[in-house]
Order: structure tokens, then sequence, then C-alpha cells
């Protein structure tokens, strides 16, 4: 086993990893910018690096420097988490050719599902059901005409280095298509400086139901089953959750066993998902493989006990997997992307000082964050700050949790999308489980309409009480209003509780 491992990451998985090496009595060393001088994961490692200042590219995305730290403070394995540089086939090589151990797939896995047309090809050849497509990138318009002709439109047009929905285009009538595909090039060749596109039938209304998968070094491969992931906005998965309802046992044997075909086909070792797409005749295609550690894995961690990145590491240090090969999930899980975005406004990105966080807690739920009260939120990295994850011993149960550990959770100095969660929780189709890739883009108008502020008083009372309490330290004497607000002025002395803060808000506020 590794004695010390280092994390090229930052937020809300660093932290994870931190806490998984911890727990394995391993040491960590955490890499940070400029900006993250400060930042929880920095504190939580045993060790910290400076890499760069605060821009990815001068800093997480500089893999040679990430090396050059392992080997300064001695670590013998580098955990990549997902982003930056998890999936770049030239950083997994560069970590191996420097004599340590990269906590993923092996490069040659990467680059085998990097590309998505040989990602098809080598589904195709283990049997895996794909959408009738390509395998290789088209030519020009008049050959993606002659194919389409073959499974008729709509069509998909896709970025063959892309992935996540980039450079992606439906066409619904011929006459788009010579435009559509220019479109989708440009984009494709600006996002992944590959311009190569490739075409396949457009699967209407499907869900995006992924599978995890598991493989250790010595020819054992798992699917711990599936999540739903359906909940998207612009392709930024906002909600996801384990198991799915539209999955009976049956399918997700099919599902499990056609994901592990995959994987065996490129020789995959480590964690890894394999995405579908679910259409309403229970049928399932494969799009991609994923070759990382996900965002949403502690779905998949909750109904199945097993700490998928301990796994990561003990798998990645040469042990064997001790599972059964039928894993069936327990109750369910939900997790809601805590993201520094505006509902309200379009979603735009909020920057600020954190100035107050309050944590829910209780039965069954779970917090991964990368940030704390004071912390800085900047438009430097992705915007999600945090994960809110449940477990309950059903779906109803899950979905009544996440909605009261919403209402607990209060974030005061930035906006968040925590309004936006709680209205999906609320509304009658997502209980229903009523979900599928159109949904949210369907929906989102009414759920993210301003309602008047019905929790908002716990907050304004914090936001009240912090700015009366800064108000006290630099009120000059005398200034007029220095009795301003809340009437017992020592209340603001007292350290503040959540009665206090109702108190004073109620005052101050005049209870609605
Ligand atoms: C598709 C599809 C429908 N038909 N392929 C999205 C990104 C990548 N993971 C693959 N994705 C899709 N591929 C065919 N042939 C639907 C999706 C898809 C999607 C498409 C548009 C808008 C939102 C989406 C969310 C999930 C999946």
């Amino acid at each position: 086993m590794f004695t010390k491992v280092l994390v090229a990451n930052r937020g809300e998985i660093a932290l994870r990893i931190i806490r998984a090496c911890q727990e394995l009595g391993i040491k960590s060393v955490a890499v940070y910018s400029d900006a993250d001088a400060q930042a929880p994961h920095v504190r939580e490692a045993d060790e910290a690096v400076h890499i760069g200042p605060a821009a990815s590219s001068e800093s997480y995305l500089r893999g040679e420097r990430i090396v050059e730290a392992a080997k300064q403070v001695g670590a013998e394995a580098i955990h990549p988490g997902y982003g930056f540089l998890s999936e770049r086939e030239w950083f997994a090589r560069l970590v191996r050719d420097s004599g340590l151990v990269f906590i993923g797939p092996p490069a040659e896995a990467i680059a085998a599902m990097g590309s998505k047309t040989s990602a098809r090809q080598l589904a195709i050849k283990a049997g895996v059901p794909v959408v009738p497509g390509t395998t290789e990138p088209l030519r020009d318009a008049e050959e993606a005409a002659e194919i389409a002709k073959t499974f008729g439109y709509p069509i998909l047009l896709k970025a063959a280095a892309g992935g996540g929905g980039k450079g992606m285009r439906v066409v619904r009538e011929a006459k788009d298509l010579a435009a559509s595909l220019d479109a989708a090039k440009r984009e494709a060749k600006n996002a992944f400086g590959d311009d190569a596109v490739y075409v396949e039938k457009y699967i209407e209304g499907p869900r995006h139901v992924e599978i995890q998968i598991i493989a250790d070094q010595h020819g054992t491969v798992l699917s711990l089953g599936e999540r739903e992931c359906s909940v998207q906005r612009r392709h930024q998965k906002m909600i996801e959750e384990a198991p799915s309802v539209a999955v009976s046992p049956e399918l997700r044997r099919r599902m499990g066993e056609t994901a592990v075909a995959a994987a065996r086909a490129a020789g995959y070792v480590n964690a890894g998902t394999c995405e579908f797409l679910l259409d309403k005749n229970g049928d399932f295609y494969f799009l991609e493989m994923n070759t990382r550690l996900q965002v949403e894995h502690p779905v998949t961690e909750l109904v199945t006990g097993i700490d998928l990145v301990q796994w990561q590491i003990r798998v990645a240090a040469g042990e064997k997997l001790p599972f059964p090969d039928e894993i069936q999930p327990r109750g369910w899980a939900i997790e809601c992307r805590i993201t520094s975005e505006d509902p309200a406004n379009g979603f735009l990105p909020s920057t600020g000082r954190i100035e107050y966080l309050h944590l829910p807690a209780g039965p069954g739920v779970r917090w991964d964050g990368g940030v704390e009260s004071g912390s800085t939120v900047g438009l430097h990295y992705d915007p999600m700050l945090a994960k809110l994850i449940v477990w309950a011993a059903t779906r109803d149960q899950a979905v009544a949790r996440m909605h009261r550990a919403l209402k607990e959770l209060t974030i005061v100095g930035i906006e968040t999308s925590r309004e936006f969660h709680l209205r999906v929780m609320e509304d009658a189709e997502f209980q229903r489980g009523d979900i599928e890739i159109q949904w949210l883009e369907r929906r989102l108008p009414e759920l993210v309409t301003p309602k008047a502020p019905r929790d908002s008083v716990r907050a304004a009372a914090i936001a009240a009480a912090l700015l009366a309490d800064r108000d006290r330290h630099t009120r000059r004497p005398g200034a007029a209003g220095a009795n301003r607000g809340n009437g017992g002025a020592s209340r603001v002395d007292a350290p503040l509780s959540g009665a206090d803060a109702w108190v004073i808000a109620g005052r101050r506020e005049g209870l609605r």
C-alpha cells in the first residue's frame, strides 16, 4: 500500500480524496494555486505544495509541475480526481513514465475511450448495443446525407474528440445538415482542437442512465449499479440519484453486464462509468465511457456501502476486489449540486465571500463540500461548491429528506442553486420520477421564477446580525442610528443563536 498520495485537484473532490487517504492511513499531499492558499483541502492534507497562479492553465493543468511536486515530497501515487488532468492520456503516461502510480485507468484505456468513434468501435466489437451511426468521422455533408437516409431524421452530429455534449448538433431536416455540420466542426475544433465529427440516429426523450464499474489488476470487473442523471441543464448534471425508477433488477443486470463487457474490451482498470441512453421501451444504447471518478459517485457509495475512492486507491496499489458479482442497491440516494449560480438570473455565476455557511445534518445527510464560512468564491474554477447527498429507505423518503436538508442549508453572501433544488424536490413530476433528458430544459422557466421569499428570514436574520455585528465593530461612537435595528443591542454582542437571529429578523423585518 502507498505511504503517501498526491491529490492533483482542488475543492470538494480534493477533500474527498484526502479523507479516503486518512482513513487508509496514507499521508496526503495537496497542491494549490494562489487562489486556493486558504482552501480547506490545503489545511486538511498532511502536506501542501504551491503549484502556481490562480489560472488552471498555470496550476492544476500543469502536469509536469504536479509530477515534480509528487517526486519532491516522495509520494508514490497521484490521484487526479475528476476534470483537470483526470482524462488526459499524456498525463497518465507521464505519471507512469516517472515511476509513479496514476490512480485511475491505464493511459491506453483513456485513449481508447477518449475518442468517441473508437469507443463505438470497441463497443460494437464487444457486442455492446450502440445507437445506429458511423464509427468514423464524416468526410463531408454529402456523406452525412447518405448515412442519414439509412436511419432517418432526426440525426445527431457529435465531436469525435468530444463528450459531455460539446460540439453536438441535432439535425431534424436534410436542408439543415450542411450548415449544422460546419457549426459542429467549428465548435469541435475550438473545444478539442480536433474537428472530427460523426453522426448517430437521434434518440428522442430518453433517460440518461450510467453504470458505475470498478476493475482490479487481476481480471475482476464489477458493475456497482446505475445512476439516473437525466436532470441536466446544458449538459451540466444538476441532480443525480441511485437507483433509477426506470431500471428493474433484470434490466440492471443486463446493463451491468454490458458495461462490464465494454470495460473489459478497453482493458479497463480502476473506477469508470459507462453512459447509456435508456428509451421508453426499455432498450438501452452505449454512448461513451468516462475514464475517471465522477462527481456523482456518492449516490453509488450510499446505496452499495462501498467507498469508491478508497477502492480506487487499493486497486491502484494492486489489491483484489472482494465483492460478489451481483451488487444490488439498498435504499435510495439523491445528490444535488450546490453551485455558485443564480437560478433566478439565468444561472449566472455569483461571486463573493461566503459570510456564513450553515450545513444540514441529521439522519442520512452527507455534505461533500470544498468551502466554508469566509471562503471567497471567484470565477477561476467550476461553480460547483459542494454536493448535498441524502440516503433513505425509499425514493419518497429520500426526496423528503433532501427537501428538509436543503431547507436547513443556509449560505449567506452569494447566490446558489439551493432554491432551484428546493423547487425540484417540490415538483410533482420529479416526485413521480417522470424525468428524461429534456425534462429540466422544459420545466426550467417555472422552476426558477422567483417566488416571494419564504424561508429567507433565517438568512436575512443572520446577514442582519453579521452586518450589525460588523457595524458594532466599526461604528463611530455617537454616530446617528447607533441604536438602529435590533433594540436590545446586547443581543448582537452575544454569540448569535438561531433563536436570536430569528428574533432579530422578526423585530427588524417584521415577521411575515
Ligand atoms: C445522444 C442523445 C440522443 N441521441 N445521442 C449528451 C452528451 C453525451 N453524454 C451524449 N449525450 C447524448 N447523446 C443520441 N444518438 C442524447 C444525449 C444527451 C443529451 C442530448 C441533448 C440534451 C441533453 C442531453 C442530456 C443527456 C444526454
